[in-house]
């Protein structure tokens, strides 16, 4: 049996591989043709002198920051807030606002001073020192030095922007990264500083730990020491190379330098890039469920068929991904009638099982006159064009295909038409891949040459440009599309590429993962520092898209994407199907159990979907999150927050059935069995097949859900005695409960959001408080918001305490237990041993 299906698969392979041979000769001579427009039309910076700013000659004050003339340069800073700078260095070229948002600035105040011949530009929050040459100094209001930058040199159109890394310094982000989570470790093969390169690239079709670019890249990072932390995102498209050694360098092919900075914590760090370059939406509510996806899902029946298996295994399932054999030869925005034959009553169907259909679209246009798209295209002037105003075509699925070019708003208006049919028959979301964009190649960069040319607003210029913005456009058109056609629920796009911004249209997974343990591994750090780069929703292809991952590979993966927002199965045509059932038992009730504890979590994930929405905190976050300032967990890249009251260590070796971790200080509960632990030390875990060592914070409150009930889980602090006296003093102190809450909400609160689960009705917010007596507790339960309470009863269920006796609003209420049963209420007490 086992051979058959092996050779099945092989031969399924080797089918898969002769397909793409028809694409051969067109890759070959793109390649060719984009080398040759390379050479003709790419002008080479580097045989131009290289200028610096000279010495300063002037500044002046102006509105929110100060001006400054040095010889050879002018160099613009504004406060946007006391703590977020904008620092612009003269330029010719101004970047299209693509990335960051609209909006009003509150006034901040500054002074500008001369220091002997430097002079400092400051809020109350933070001071910019413009030196002589051009160097920057950054420091926070206690005077701390955050960033020393070089003065900028600029060579022809490149820049070459430098700031001294401190040696203890680790940085994170650049979007999508399969490195390690602290960017300044990883060395490439000759064990030199990696060069990090800015160029959305489809890595074709597999990559392991390592490969760089991939799908999303973005100028932003945070640096963090032992002064504290910042935030630099370079508000420039251009291709671009960073490298961490001493030093960081930035070196920009063209563009402007112009660049903002930011200071704090990392959580104020997050809020701030949020708040310029805006914050995920609201998802709807189902998009927080389990996705079912595979590259191989060709008729309706295929799906039907798969939909029925996870009511047959009792699993839990929210949406399933048609990809690209959906569609009628591969052409964009369709799905073939003749295997889908009655899609609009089918996605009904399915949405009555809850159910959601997500349909796959890639960015070419058959490049036929056959194909009405491509003519539309084309009367608008809407491709992108050789140097020579000639189209550029290039090979994708569909054979030569026409690139819609973005940057234009008409063709972003012409696109955002397409999706309108696909929303009338019932798809609840987009899939965009290939959106680099990729193109078929023999050699060298699979995409579009960097001579091509685009509209960029009407101001005209080309792909070294535009290539990095191009997904992020193309998920700007489909957004906006479905808030026009469909205004009455959330769109649900997630992008393979995308740039700073994309955040606010849509969400990403990270692409065709090569099925290893190492790529496990590595998810976890690509996740998280997608998410200190403003991407809140990602998750990988659940046992890596390319490969068949061994059962226990499947499950540990599963298990720890558990706890992701982003929650797919995918794998690709050429590797065997891969479902939660396919590994049998004992895989099965375990991938079950884990998928029925993400749903139970529901409140928990929607709230930090809607904390997103408030903050821009991403909800999986690195360890060093919330303690900054301790050095053990800044390298801790195996390991992530989920909000801040879970901390979930995935498995990521093979036949592990326990791990180490150095736990950030204060106090846990183990959630699987309410043992407590003390961080700030490294410590063993448990992890047998069935579970991954998942940590919960002392003093949290975890909503969870069980149809109509609402089960409160309930972490008392684990305090000292001399804490408790304090606690209990300040109750004497002030009996009133209006005062006494004032004084505790701060302390452990969670504010729970609620509402209809889709559209844009209204909401609420219901906040919980904590108070710890000598010898009991306290749940204050305070309401905000005019969406009605949608549970019909309510579980406490508290954890790492005996209780002995419970009041509900001063009414003594029996105890099952640990648990107790109620409804709405405002203050409930328990004693406890
Ligand atoms: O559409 C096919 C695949 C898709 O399944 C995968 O998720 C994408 O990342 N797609 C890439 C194109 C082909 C890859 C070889």
């Amino acid at each position: 049996m086992a051979f058959l299906k092996q050779l099945s698969l092989q031969i399924n392979y080797v089918f898969k591989s002769l397909f793409f041979l028809q694409y051969i000769p067109h890759a070959f001579f793109y390649s060719l043709k984009r080398d040759r427009l390379h050479r003709q039309y790419l002008t080479d910076s580097s045989v131009n002198p290289v200028t610096q700013p000279g010495k300063l000659l002037q500044a002046k004050t102006i509105d929110r920051g100060a001006y400054f003339y040095f010889e050879q340069a002018e160099l613009e800073i504004s406060f946007l807030t006391p703590d977020l700078v904008r620092v612009n260095w003269s330029t010719d070229l101004l970047p299209i606002p693509y990335a960051v948002v609209d909006r009003n600035w509150e006034t901040v105040e500054t002074t500008l001073s001369e220091m002997g011949n430097d002079w400092a530009i400051a809020s109350d929050a933070l001071s910019v020192t413009v030196g002589v040459d051009g160097s920057l100094k950054f420091c926070d209001r206690a005077g701390q030095i955050l960033r020393t930058e070089l003065p900028p040199q600029r060579q022809g159109e490149k820049w070459i922007h430098q700031s001294q890394l401190r040696s203890e310094e680790r940085i994170y982000g650049l979007g999508e990264r399969a490195s390690s989570l602290n960017l300044r470790a990883a060395k490439d093969e000759l064990q030199k500083p990696k060069i990090y390169q800015m160029w959305n690239r489809d890595p074709g079709g597999r990559y392991n730990p390592g490969t760089d670019p991939i799908y999303i890249c973005i100028p932003v990072y945070l640096g963090l020491h032992d002064e504290g932390s910042y935030l630099i995102f370079y508000e420039n498209s251009f291709r671009a190379e960073l490298t961490f050694a001493d030093m960081a360098i930035a070196n920009f092919a063209g563009g402007s330098l112009r660049y903002y900075i930011t200071i704090g914590e990392p959580s104020q760090l997050s809020d701030r890039y949020t708040q310029l370059t805006g914050r995920a939406p609201l998802p709807p509510r189902w998009a927080l469920g389990y996705h079912q996806s595979r590259w191989g899902y060709r008729t309706e029946a295929n799906v039907r068929q798969e939909v029925k298996a996870f009511q047959t295994y009792n699993l839990p399932l929210s949406a399933v991904h048609l990809d690209i054999d959906c569609q009628v030869e591969h052409r964009a925005f369709t799905i073939d009638p003749k295997r889908f034959p009655k899609i609009d009553s089918f996605t009904q169907e399915l949405a009555e099982t809850g159910v959601r259909l997500i349909a796959i679209n890639n960015p070419g246009i058959k490049f036929s006159r056959r194909s009405n798209l491509f003519l539309e295209g084309q009367v608008l002037n809407g491709f992108c064009t050789y140097p020579t105003g000639e189209l550029a075509i290039a090979s994708v699925w569909a054979g030569p295909m026409a690139f819609p070019d973005f940057t234009n708003p008409k063709v972003r208006a012409w696109w955002s038409r397409q999706y309108a049919y696909l929303l009338d028959v019932g798809i609840a979301g987009f899939w965009h891949d290939m959106n680099e964009p990729a193109a078929f190649v023999s050699w060298g960069d699979p995409s579009l040459p960097q001579v091509a040319q685009h509209c960029l607003e009407g101001r005209g210029g080309d792909h070294r440009e535009a290539h990095n913005v191009y997904g992020l456009l193309e998920a700007q058109a489909a957004y906006e599309s479905i808030r026009q056609y469909r205004p009455q629920q959330r769109p649900f796009i997630v992008s393979r590429s995308g740039w700073a911004g994309l955040q606010r249209y849509a969400w990403t997974w990270t692409g065709d993962t090569i099925s290893t343990w190492e790529a496990l591994r590595q998810t976890v750090a690509t996740v998280v520092g997608l998410g200190i780069s403003g991407i809140s929703y990602s998750g990988p292809d659940i046992g890596g898209f390319q490969g068949n991952p061994s059962a226990e590979l499947y499950l540990r993966w599963f298990q720890m994407a558990t706890f992701l927002m982003f929650c797919r199965t995918h794998s690709s045509t050429s590797v065997a199907p891969r479902t939660p059932w396919t590994y049998g038992e004992p895989y099965l009730s375990i991938v079950r159990s884990f998928l029925q504890l993400r749903y139970r979590l529901m409140p928990y994930f929607y709230t930090l979907a809607w904390e997103t929405t408030q903050k821009g905190y991403p909800p999986v976050r690195p360890l060093f999150w919330g303690n900054p300032s301790d050095r053990s967990l800044w390298d801790v890249e195996d390991a992530f927050y989920l909000g801040d009251a879970l901390l979930v260590c995935p498995i990521v070796e093979e036949g592990k059935r326990s791990r180490t971790l150095y736990l950030p200080k204060g106090d846990w509960y183990n959630f699987w069995n309410d043992s407590t632990i003390k961080g700030g030390k490294t410590i063993e875990l448990d992890s047998p097949l069935e579970q991954i060592p998942l940590l919960v914070k002392a003093g949290s409150i975890l909503p969870m859900e069980d149809s109509k009930q609402l089960i409160l889980h309930l972490y008392p602090p684990m305090k000292k005695a001399e804490e408790r006296e304090i606690d209990s003093s300040l109750c004497a102190f002030a009996p009133n409960t209006a005062l006494r809450l004032r004084l505790m909400r701060d302390q452990n609160s969670y504010t729970l959001y609620t509402d209809a689960g889709d559209g844009y009705g209204e909401s609420r917010c219901d906040r919980f408080y904590f108070i710890q007596h000598e010898d009991s507790l306290e749940l204050v339960w305070e309401q905000q918001g005019n969406y009605g309470f949608p549970y019909q009863s309510v579980q406490l269920h508290v954890h790492g305490v005996s209780l002995q006796q419970a009041w509900v609003d001063d009414r003594e209420t029996a105890l099952q237990g640990q648990q107790l049963q109620c409804h709405l209420f405002k203050t409930v007490r328990f004693r406890c041993d």
